[in-house]
């Protein structure tokens, strides 16, 4: 019997509650793949929208498959009836909620509430959305402590490859060969463990951008950035200063800040863009001021990111003329920068800022970018941390513009579960503890990202991202001429995909609207709705979202 068995008392009122308790039992059971009946709509989808009709299908169909899942369940049955039509779930799917419940009157509940008071001695509170039942999370929806469960369109700030619980992972964890990794945190760079090379193998060289071969695992985003800009640093001073041995006077002024130890170089990043708050990383960071506020910032070069019109193929004049005004500055940038004496070492750009707004730029924009760098001498560093793990319908996001070699620097983190750097054999560090910290990442996330590659490659995650993405974006461009002025600017790439809302205070209104309506999504940007899900997003997700954001859009026309 599962454990969650133990732990629920059925409640015929809340269809959706069983149906979590036998994905749950079913969990325990480890039982693999079955078919069951399925959303009528998943074969035959029409982006936007379903009529009555079909509203009153889908009702009937979701009503008996909740008495069946009943029925299964108190008989102790781990497989379900069939019904038509028919497709096959994987094992994970198989675990989660058919759709989101709301049970308290909003989100947060009085629990979270209650939680949130309690954390409140000790810390501020204000980013706490609710407070989560981890262990009744499933797949894409996650289970706040009120018992609400709500679809996850933004997945811990885009940090969950496979959603919640996917059984890969939990198996993995109770592996007793795997005890040993999670008790025992090495400081990596010094005593690594019997399997690394192995394990490093088996998960991010696996993933390995195409033209890169060295990488280096850290702890969180800012810290990969961070230590990227210092591989870029040595690099570029090496090459300056030639096979030659470092003199005493580098050793002793570098310890006070000082040049010719501490050279005045300069790292070229672009507005709106978000790098991580580490203070180097901050130094790069351009998007809210919450963030930069206080703190002191070395002053570098901005340059502007192409602010393009959407849809991209109907502006594409104006918006070549954007991007060719934006490379123009990064050219100038760094000619100027560079008669100051502050020559600049790196280029930090995000493949599509994130936090900054999920703005686009055309491939031609990122090759123009590769060119300028290749003619100065500049590294080219792409910033990966939101876009790299899939997601974008590739690994990493920059393999759409065909650049003409890899960038001298990757970095990533969130959805590859370690955070790291992917470098050129040119950035690599002459001597050991250089690039260097107490763990310099964690090896239990490498024994995760190792099942969440499998999965990728097996489920074909890659391709359901580019589909799902696709019909998404379609979708929301359907929606954005439903509600013109309201909802503009519908852009995307794989499942990054965002919207832009008539303002600031009618997206945190639909924001908080659709969260009551069982779906937690993220923002960007001065009025967008940034859009993050798991690999495991399917059609029938974004329909359901699709119904709730419409009809929470039709109250606020
Ligand atoms: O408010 C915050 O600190 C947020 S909200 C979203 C992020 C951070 N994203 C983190 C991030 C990123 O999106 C990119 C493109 N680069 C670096 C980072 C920093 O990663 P962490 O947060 O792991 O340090």
């Amino acid at each position: 019997m599962g454990i969650a068995r133990t732990r629920h008392t059925p409640d015929q009122t809340h269809p959706q509650t069983l149906i979590i308790i036998h994905a749950l039992s079913n969990r325990s059971r480890g039982s693999n793949h079955v078919t069951q009946e399925y959303h009528p709509r998943e074969k035959d989808i029409i982006p936007g929208g379903s009529s009555l009709m079909a509203r009153a299908i889908l009702f009937r169909t979701r009503a008996s498959a909740s008495f069946n899942y009943f029925q299964a369940w108190a008989r102790g049955q781990s497989t379900i009836p069939l019904a038509q039509p028919v497709v096959e779930l994987s094992a994970a799917e198989r675990l989660e909620p058919r759709s989101p419940v709301v049970v308290t009157s909003e989100i947060p509940g009085p629990r979270s509430k209650e939680l949130a008071a309690r954390l409140g001695q000790y810390q501020n509170t204000d980013a706490v959305h609710f407070f989560v039942d981890y262990e009744r999370s499933q797949g894409n929806y996650v289970v706040d402590v009120d018992g609400n469960c709500l679809l996850d369109i933004f997945t811990q700030i885009a940090s969950l490859p496979l959603g919640y619980n996917h059984p890969r992972l939990v198996k993995a964890m109770q592996k007793p060969e795997n005890m040993a990794t999670v008790i025992n945190r090495p400081a990596l760079g010094s005593y690594p463990p019997v399997d690394y090379v192995e394990r490093l193998q088996n998960s991010l060289l696996s993933v390995a951008p195409p033209g890169l071969r060295q990488v280096q695992t850290m702890g969180c985003g800012s810290c990969s950035v961070e230590n990227g800009m210092k591989a870029i640093n040595m690099a570029y001073q090496r090459r300056i200063r030639g096979p030659v041995p470092y003199t005493e006077e580098e050793l002793q002024s570098c310890l006070v800040n000082r040049t010719p130890g501490s050279p005045k170089l300069s790292f070229l990043s672009f507005k709106n863009g978000f790098h991580g708050r580490t203070m180097g990383a901050l130094s790069l960071t351009h998007a809210k001021w919450y963030v930069k506020l206080d703190f002191p910032a070395v002053d570098w070069p901005i340059a502007p990111f192409p602010q393009l019109r959407y849809p991209l193929e109907e502006f594409v004049r104006e918006n070549h003329a954007e991007e060719q005004r934006c490379l123009e500055e990064v050219r100038d940038l760094i000619d100027t920068w560079d008669k100051r004496g502050e020559p600049v070492s790196g280029i930090c750009i995000e493949p599509i800022q994130g936090d900054g707004g999920d703005n686009h730029a055309s491939a031609g924009f990122f090759q123009g970018l590769q060119d300028i760098c290749d003619e100065t001498g500049v590294y080219l560093m792409f910033d990966e941390v939101q876009t790299g793990g899939g997601v974008s319908g590739k690994y990493w996001a920059h393999e759409h513009f065909s650049l003409r070699h890899a960038p001298h620097v990757v970095a990533f983190s969130k959805r590859m579960l370690s955070g790291g750097f992917y470098f050129a054999d040119e950035l690599r560090p002459k001597e050991g503890y250089r690039i260097f910290n107490t763990w310099t990442g964690d090896p239990t996330r490498l024994v995760l990202l190792e099942q969440v590659i499998k999965e990728v490659r097996e489920e074909g995650l890659m391709a359901n991202a580019e589909l799902v993405g696709r019909y998404m974006l379609d979708s929301l461009k359907m929606l954005q001429c439903e509600f013109p002025g309201l909802v503009k600017n519908a852009r995307g790439l794989g499942t990054l995909c965002a919207v832009d809302i008539r303002d600031a205070k009618t997206r945190a209104e639909v924001l908080r609207r659709m969260r009551n309506r069982g779906v937690n999504l993220g923002m960007c940007g001065v009025s967008g709705i940034r859009l993050r899900p798991s690999l495991l997003f399917k059609r029938r997700h974004v329909d359901i979202f699709l119904d709730r954001l419409r009809t929470t859009l039709a109250e606020l026309k």
